[in-house]
């Protein structure tokens, strides 16, 4: 029997194999390293690693999305490498601990919850950890941010810009502007569920809210991330929408829509929201990350994503009636390319790079033109299945390095029945070199059996292979997004 039907979980696929719930806090000092871990790699590897403290008590096959954050720090010291993780202590959390068992119902539903939990905020936390201006945020695009101390990993409560946060939400996919070191977000569904408000917020280099906006999106959609450039914000909406009325009526909050329009929000960095121009995109398509967004020369603007044909989670397709096989989506790394002071600015789309998820770049390129980036994606020369884990089902086991001037990729490739999580880029203080990854790795032994290790790989020479590998300790679920706070943050 595996370990998720002994703790109460059904043996679905949102808690079996890689996806099994762990529930174990810890903190463990002196991992074993093999090879040399490079003097540029000292600070903390944060993580976000949901995992359900409950099992629940209704069917959802989103329930992937709502399992408690948890807040997983690897740190890189002179001589040593230690780990921790916690719960991130949510007042959902909370409430469901005191209560012993579950409280909330579907994903994104409240109509779902038990009478108990009604009043209670709903977030997880358990997204991206946002580090800047000295704060560790667990973001979750549903709610408010919580503050944890990056020290301890202990929840020191919601974070709401010391009272200045007015939107009810806040993206787990922030962009920082390398020059200004300034926080760029937004909340869509901002001022209640359904809602088509968002919140355009500005936070400063000293982490103060300088600035909140709302304006109103086409209609009401999935927002997971968006882009900046060095003068303008794009929000791009794809057509996953959510109704009232059907959450009223215990449905799914997501839906998605082929035959509805994409469209992107094109604003002046420093302008007021009535200055949006909405550009319409494909219809049907559908993106969680973008790569980056820049102005070339003549001040066209290249935006970069990972995009498809349909929405990528298997469970929104099926909640929607769409029969696209995971294979078929027609994924790409997609450029769209308009100039946002033409009056009859137009996208054009290009395919410059592979199928995939989760990009990286170097933070000192966010918003501007880059050479090279990274991104994770599925070996075509596998002989046999992915590793089953993750909301898709199917976990990453390529690396790749893509050269945006035109020259060859470069590629890691992990044997049968091992698997990626997201890296993060650590940068160098070697002139010219272009730092290091630092991943999880996930390893299937047996049939219900993984073992886990961080591995630090050259982030411009993919094809060595690991510099250096630390040996995790427990089991772990995957990882959502990670975040770098290098030692002198
Ligand atoms: C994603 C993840 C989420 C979510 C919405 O990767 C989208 C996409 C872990 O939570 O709530
Ligand atoms: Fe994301």
């Amino acid at each position: 029997m595996a370990d998720s039907e002994t703790a109460g979980f059904p043996a679905e696929p949102n808690y079996i194999g890689l996806n099994t719930p762990q529930r174990a806090e810890y903190a463990v000092d002196n991992l074993a390293v093999t090879g040399t871990i490079p003097a540029d790699v000292r600070g903390t590897f944060f993580r976000a690693v949901p995992d359900p403290a409950f099992p629940p008590f209704v069917s959802d096959a989103g329930a992937i999305l709502s399992a408690d954050g948890m807040v997983s720090a690897i740190r890189f010291g002179q001589d040593n490498v230690s780990t921790a993780i916690r719960y991130v202590g949510t007042a959902r959390h909370q409430a469901e601990t005191a209560a012993g068992h579950a409280l909330f119902g579907k994903y994104r539903n409240p109509y779902t919850d038990r009478a108990e939990a009604a009043g209670v905020d709903r977030t997880v936390a358990n997204t991206t950890p946002v580090w800047h201006a000295g704060k560790l945020l667990l973001t979750k695009e549903d709610g408010r941010p919580y503050r944890v101390d990056p020290a301890t990993l202990e929840t020191l409560g919601q974070y709401d810009f010391g009272g200045a946060l007015r939107s009810e939400t806040f993206t787990a996919h922030v962009r920082i502007d390398p020059v200004t070191g300034e926080m760029f977000a937004f909340g869509y569904e901002a001022s209640g569920l359904a809602s088509t408000t968002i919140a355009w917020l500005v936070i400063d280099a000293a982490g103060n809210l300088v600035r909140e906006q709302w304006f109103d999106a086409p209609y009401c959609a999935m927002m997971h991330d968006f882009a900046i450039t060095e003068h303008y914000v794009l929000f791009p909406i794809y057509p996953t929408t959510a109704d009232l009325a059907r959450l009223q009526a215990g449905g799914d909050h997501w839906v998605h829509h082929q035959d509805l329009d994409s469209w992107v929000g094109v604003m002046p960095r420093d302008g007021d929201v009535a200055e949006i121009r909405w550009l319409r995109g494909p219809k049907g398509v559908s993106c969680y990350h973008m790569m980056n967004a820049f102005e070339d020369a003549a001040g066209v603007i290249h935006f970069d994503q990972c995009l498809s044909d349909s929405n990528a989670f298997p469970f929104i397709r099926e909640a929607s009636g769409i029969d696209i096989a995971q294979p078929d989506l027609n994924g790409r790394l997609a450029r769209w390319s308009f100039d946002p002071r033409a009056a009859d600015a137009a996208i054009h789309e290009t395919v410059i790079g592979p199928p995939g998820d989760f990009p990286v770049i170097p933070a000192s390129r966010q918003g501007r033109a880059y050479d090279h980036a990274w991104m994770l994606t599925m070996n075509p020369e596998r002989r046999g299945p992915p590793v089953f884990g993750g909301p898709v089902g199917a976990m990453f086991d390529l690396l790749l390095r893509l050269d945006m001037t035109g020259g060859p990729p470069q590629a890691l490739a992990l044997p049968m029945g091992s698997c990626f999580n997201e890296p993060v880029h650590v940068p160098s203080t070697t002139e010219g070199h272009q730092g290091w990854l630092v991943m999880m790795v996930d390893h299937q032994t047996g049939p219900d059996a993984f073992v886990h290790e961080c591995w630090i790989v050259d982030a411009g020479n993919l094809a060595a292979g690991p510099v250096a590998k630390v040996t995790m300790p427990h089991r772990q679920r995957p990882q959502v997004h990670g975040w770098w706070a290098g030692a002198s943050a």
